[in-house]
This record gives C-alpha cells, structure tokens and sequence, in this order.
C-alpha cells in the first residue's frame, strides 16, 4: 500500500526536523515537503518539494491527489506572540488550513492526519502545577483559542467521520537546527545562541516564570511514535499532554553557566510575559505514557550539552 507523506509546513522548526526523520526512516521519495515558499535549507530538496499555500482548499486537494498521499502532518501555524498582534490573521490561518485537510480525511483523499496542538490551550483559569490531560481550558490568547478549536475539531471529525487524526500538545520546543519564529518560548532557544556568540542574555521572560519545554529530539519521536501508534492504543482524539522539562530563565541560565563560565542572563519583561503567566507551569503526561508509552529522554542539562554541541558547529564556533 502507498504511505506517501505531506509535510505542510515543512520550512518551519518542526516541519524542518521532521521531513528529514521521516524521509531517513521512509527514504526521501516517500516524504513530500511543502511550504508557502521555498526552503532555506537544501537537504529539503533532496525529496518532493511543493510551494503551496495550505490555505488554499484546492491548492491543498491537488497536491495530495498528485503525490497519492496517505498521512498528513500539518505544521502550519501563526504562533502566540505573532498572533496577538495580527489576530485575525492568526485565526484564518491556523483555522482555514485544518478545517481543509480535516475535509480531506472525511472525504478519503488521505487516510491520517497529525496536528499538533500546544500548552496555548490552557489559560489562567487552568491548575498550573501538574496540569491534567483533562481540565479547565480558558485560553486567554488567540493562538490558544485556535489550539483550543482545533481539538474540539480534530475530536467531532473522529467521533462523527471515522477520521483517524492524532495529536500532541507541544511544550515549548527547543531545537538549533531550524529558529522558531513568532512564539513566547522563543527565549529558551535564543539564549543558547546568544550565550555562544556574546555571552550574555536578556530574557523576555520574568526570571522565575517557569513553563514546559522540550528538545527538539524528543518532540520528532513523540510526533512519529503518536503518529504510528495502532489504532487502539490512540484513545484521545483531542490532544495529548506532553509534559517536557519544566524550567524558568533563571534555572535555563543556570544550566548553561555550567558549560559556559560566566554566563550572564537577565531579565526584562515584555508583552509575552502575559501570555506565559496564562500558561501552566508543569504538564501530567500519563494518558500519552500510558496509552502510546511515551517517555521522554533529555532532561535540562542534557538538553544543554546537545544544544552548545550543535550550535558550536553550526555558528563555526568550534
Ligand atoms: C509559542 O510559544 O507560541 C509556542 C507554543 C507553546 O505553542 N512555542
């Protein structure tokens, strides 16, 4: 049977990581990489490449009837910060792109999606300690009310269609080989470059304001693990908590001080300190442990050497 891959999104911080793992693991023919423009990174070209605009419901259904594709990951997505400035936009995109490929599922043209949804979903009102894969979800920015719509999309397409969609609640994801753009968690990958190049750090973030993150290693594993999970092992079809390292800047900093000897990190809030105080602080993952048996395997400073390691030769540092 064909099992074609579409990666919408692909030029982006997950979408980047994830074509070169699956087009590793399926060869580079079987992984179609899309994006609304054409890659900075060429090992991207080195399988199917398509410029396509996910908003686009035909665009989207002529891509897919070309390359006979089985299962969808779709990446795209206007993150946190962006969205708060350009909400409207934020909404369109991150709405109209699902909602296409969801009709895409219910009609057959492709038989399995992945969609990733976010912490974003939570919101003031949530318990921050902990945060349990079901509770209070209030989320106070639009990317979170999007995130939030979307799961209740991706489970009335499951229990109505039939349509085998999965999907993880992202931490903040970590990662050197492709920059996030446009997020709250941003911090935590800036500071790695900015503690090689210059050796100090000014954090968006208050010092203690803690959130859940993870490498970007241990996100591809979950996403591909999750993704070809048997069917009666994936019990939730809204979104799995994910739970990450829990850190704040001050304990981020601290870790990089080890291998970088006075290493200097402070802080200044901006607008994005709102939007991470409406976050939880820690995620319970036991339903994807228990489900799919998820289990992650950096933790902070482990994250850190693999993070200084890679930087260092990317940046000719080394
Ligand atoms: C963001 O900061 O907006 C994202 C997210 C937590 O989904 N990284």
């Amino acid at each position: 049977m064909n099992k074609t891959i579409l990666i919408l999104g692909a030029c982006g911080q997950i979408g980047t990581e994830l074509t070169l793992a699956l087009r590793q693991k399926y060869g580079n023919d079987q992984v179609v990489a899309s994006d609304i423009r054409q890659p900075e990174h060429s090992e991207l070209l080195n399988g199917p490449f398509e410029v396509l605009d996910a908003s686009s419901a035909s665009a989207l259904r002529s891509v897919c009837e070309k390359h006979e594709i089985h299962t969808v990951y779709h990446l795209v997505a206007m993150l946190s910060a962006t969205g708060e400035k350009f909400p409207m936009k934020a909404w369109d995109l991150n709405m109209q792109s699902l909602l296409h490929v969801l009709e895409l599922a219910r009609e057959k043209v492709i038989q399995k999606l992945f969609w990733p949804s976010s912490i974003a979903v939570f919101g003031p009102t949530t318990p921050k300690q902990n945060t349990p894969q079901q509770t209070v979800m209030e989320p106070s920015t639009v990317y979170g009310i999007s995130k939030l719509a979307g799961e209740r999309w991706c489970e009335y397409y499951f229990n109505k269609y039939g349509v085998d969609v999965r999907s993880i609640r992202y931490p903040g994801l970590i990662s050197w080989k492709s920059q996030p753009g446009g997020g709250t968690t941003d911090y935590a990958v800036e500071i790695y470059y900015k503690a090689l190049e210059e050796g100090r750090y000014t954090s968006f973030l208050s010092a203690h304001r803690a959130l859940p993150m993870m490498y970007m290693d241990d996100a591809i594993r979950a996403t591909i693990e999750l993704t070809e999970a048997p069917i009666e092992q994936v019990k939730v079809r809204n979104s799995y908590n994910l739970a990450g390292i829990s850190f704040d800047p001050t304990t981020i900093a601290a870790s990089i001080e080890k291998k970088i000897p006075g290493f200097e990190c402070n802080c200044v809030p901006d607008f994005r300190e709102e939007i991470a105080a409406s976050w939880p602080e820690s995620i319970d993952d036991s339903a994807a442990q228990e489900d799919w048996g998820w289990s992650m395997d950096y933790d902070l400073d482990g994250m850190t050497d693999a993070m200084l390691r890679n930087l260092r030769v990317k940046l000719g540092l080394s």
